[in-house]
């Protein structure tokens, strides 16, 4: 993971600050062990649901989930009609156009958010607040990953749905989302892909009832109390061998 990064920050698709933030979403994953948890599992079908019962649902891709996931998200798009939007903190056309072109190597047939990124998220400093009217300015539900809790908070407030991957369940991306996938972008990315094979065949009524037993409040809270036990566990065996 870490020479992908470092090689996608020598390609321009990474920013530097990005690589400080792999760092942090590094620390949770050891926290985690590591591994997708049972309520990571749970938020990826709720998300899944959300996704294929949206009217106008948009994966919004940054530098770094491109550099660690761009194989998979055209497929994911594939599997739940969704749009794919480029969408950057740090926005530059050049980086936006070098992220687009790699997602459309790795078969992406629309790629919007680079030459078309000219509506404003309400509350958001320009260039932050840049997207497309055809992709997250107009979407219902918007599946984003290591993303800015100013930018989720924006998000909600202009009343979407918001699914997102973030490793930190203390963040406040992770505490202000709908439905947070506390996992490594990495291994959610080809599960979400997977789960939403599978679940398209659903009946769009048992997705919705997917989506309605879901409470993220008790997601984050058992991500929560997952990392405490096992942290007690280790210490534990550390005591008694
Ligand atoms: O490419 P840009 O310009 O859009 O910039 C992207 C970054 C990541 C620099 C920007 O969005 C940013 O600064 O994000 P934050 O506020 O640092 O948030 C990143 C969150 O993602 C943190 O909570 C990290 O713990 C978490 N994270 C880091 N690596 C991973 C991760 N979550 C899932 N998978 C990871 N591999």
């Amino acid at each position: 993971m870490r020479e992908r990064l470092v090689e996608a920050f020598r390609e321009g698709i990474v920013v530097p600050q990005g690589l400080i933030a792999h760092g942090r979403g590094e620390c949770f994953d050891y926290l985690i062990g590591e591994e997708t948890i049972g309520p990571a599992v749970e938020a990826i079908r709720a998300a899944v649901a959300a996704l294929l019962t949206a009217r106008h649902p948009v994966i919004s891709v940054n530098g770094n989930t491109a550099a660690l996931a761009a194989e998979h998200i055209p497929r994911l798009a594939e599997a739940t009609g969704a749009l794919i939007e480029v969408n950057l903190f740090y926005r530059t056309r050049e980086r936006a156009e070098k992220i687009a072109e790699l997602l459309r190597r790795h078969g992406a047939r629309r790629v919007l958010g680079v030459d078309d990124a000219t509506a404003r998220i309400p509350g958001l400093e320009h260039p932050r607040g840049m997207v497309s009217p055809e992709g997250i300015y107009k979407a219902d539900v918007v599946l984003l990953a290591l993303e800015d809790g100013d930018r989720t908070e924006a998000l909600r407030r202009m009343g979407k749905l918001v699914i997102a991957i973030d490793l930190n369940p203390l963040s406040r991306t992770a505490q202000k989302a709908d439905i947070t996938i506390v996992d490594n972008v990495v291994r959610a990315m080809p599960l979400l892909v997977k789960t939403a094979e599978e679940m398209r065949k659903w009946p769009r009524e048992k997705l919705l009832e997917v989506l309605e037993g879901y409470d993220n409040r008790r997601v984050l809270a058992e991500v929560i109390r997952y990392i405490g036990e096992r942290l007690n566990r280790l210490a534990e065996s550390l005591l008694h061998g």
